[in-house]
């Protein structure tokens, strides 16, 4: 039996490594070590084809709000299987899941975001979303608001808007990006602050000064030729950057004093991520303009959606000619109708109020006891059930490694061989675990990357 699974994961491993390119990978080094297989998952846990049991402190990647194997979402997947796999919206179409899942997201999102337009992934909404601020600003007969503002360390996705919009400078130089038109803000990232120039400033001070810079953005580049500001509400890949209280008003006020329209990425703080329906909401934030994937369908279908705030809805809906823009799987039946079912199970068992009461702060407080004093972390930070653990050099001081990465990594590698899905973000130690985690659970993912964390300390000589 362990010779026969030994036997079957060198064969997928030779197919993969001879037919399927990895994304974000470099190929030849995964080859060379051999890929994991992953065979199934239930609850919060993955297997491998070894039978290795892995707990999965990332939900995917940061998507599976329900947890895997909710037999929910996929009865309602193999229904619309059967009775519509597929149909599209170009000729004057539509179908009951489509509908259905637009009329429930209006109920869920910010206020006055009464429409939607679907596409297939997170990159595809932004890359939506731009498109149509471009549109909008045509419309209003003000061509030259051209210019796309976003931050820096932005994750946006990977299309060439997308990437261009992201603000991870590694994700440019091999496409030549980004594009003419996009321009970068700095991140309201405090734990970098002081090695970023900053000084001693608080959190708040710091919120606003970086705020500020927009503002300075905004003016070099004149308002007149400003679009829009992307951003998410806090930065996913970028590190789990959660802005100081003071950042968000601001940076509404200002783009509504140059008339900038305000794109929320919603990709991973939407669906219950943070303790609320949306990052928006945590965050006190009215946007123009919202893109969301991943928990909209928890991961099990590929669907994005855009929706639009009353400003860019009156204009684009009363152009009066047709826009020229959607995709053959826009609103695909069975995505729309996995996501919907999605969407009443996050409602039915109460996700959203579990992660802001209860999930929530029992992560954020067992984090704080297992890290806050740890030789080598400078921070623990999180909302919700997104979490960060700052490896430090050197305790209380706002400083990082000079060899960027490798401590994290070491970490990382220990999360994995102990049976812990976590990521290293440079040096920081990311978990966003499924809104269905147990206690229990989030006690295993804590004593799991404690452990981890514990030997890398070791390993560096910092215990
Ligand atoms: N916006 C945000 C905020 C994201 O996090 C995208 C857009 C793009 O979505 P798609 O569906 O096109 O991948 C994302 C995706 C990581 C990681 O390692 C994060 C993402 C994707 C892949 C890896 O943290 N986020």
């Amino acid at each position: 039996m362990v010779a026969e699974t030994h036997n079957l994961t060198k064969h997928w491993q030779a197919l993969d490594a001879a037919h399927h390119v990895h994304p974000f990978t470099d190929t030849a080094a995964l080859n060379a070590e051999g890929v994991r297989v992953i065979t199934k998952a239930d609850g919060v846990y993955l297997w491998d084809s070894n039978g290795n049991k892995i707990i999965d402190g990332m939900s995917g990647l940061w998507c599976v709000q329900v947890g895997y194997g909710n037999s929910e979402l996929a009865e309602a997947g193999c229904e619309a299987l059967s009775v519509l796999p597929y149909y599209n919206h170009f000729f004057k179409t539509s179908n009951p899941y489509t509908i259905e899942l637009a009329a429930k997201l209006a109920t869920l999102l910010p206020d006055g975001h009464t429409h939607v337009l679907f596409a297939n992934s997170g990159s595809e909404a932004n890359d939506t979303a731009l498109k149509l601020i471009r549109y909008y600003w045509n419309l209003k007969g003000r061509p030259e608001k051209k210019i796309h503002l976003s931050r820096e360390l932005a994750y946006h996705g990977v299309t060439f808007a997308a990437a261009s919009l992201s603000g991870l400078t590694p994700m440019h130089p091999q496409w030549d990006l980004p594009l003419p038109g996009f321009a970068k803000v700095p991140a309201p990232y405090w734990f970098g602050a002081e090695a970023a120039g900053y000084g001693d400033a608080t959190p708040e001070e710091f919120g606003l000064l970086v705020a500020h810079k927009l503002e300075d953005k905004i003016l070099e580049l004149g308002p007149d030729n400003v679009a829009s500001f992307s951003a998410e509400p806090v930065q996913g890949a970028g590190g789990l950057i959660f802005p100081p209280h003071s950042y968000w008003p601001e940076v509404q006020r200002i783009c509504a004093k140059y008339d900038v329209l305000l794109h929320a990425d919603e990709v991973i703080t939407g669906f219950g991520r943070t303790g609320e329906w949306f990052g928006c909401q945590t965050y006190a934030i009215e946007p123009d303009i919202i893109s969301m994937a991943k928990g909209l369908s928890s991961g099990y279908q590929p669907i994005s959606a855009v929706s639009l705030g009353p400003r860019m809805a009156d204009t684009l809906l009363n152009a009066n000619e047709e826009m020229v823009h959607g995709y053959t799987y826009s609103g695909h039946p069975v995505a729309c109708a996995v996501a919907l079912r999605n969407l009443e199970v996050i409602e039915r068992l109460g996700l959203v109020a579990r992660v802001k009461n209860s999930i929530g702060p029992y992560l954020q407080q067992r984090l704080r006891e297992a890290f806050q004093e740890h030789a080598l972390v400078g921070e623990v930070r999180g909302e919700g059930l997104l979490a960060a653990i700052e490896l430090v050099p050197h305790k209380g001081v706002r400083e990082f490694f000079p060899e960027v990465g490798q401590v994290g990594t070491h970490c990382r590698n220990y999360c994995f061989s102990s049976g812990l899905i976590s990521r290293a973000i440079r040096d920081t130690m990311v978990l966003a675990p499924p809104l269905t985690a147990t206690e229990s659970e989030v006690e295993e993912i804590v004593m799991k990357l404690k452990s981890a964390i514990d030997r890398t300390a070791h390993d560096f000589g910092r215990i």
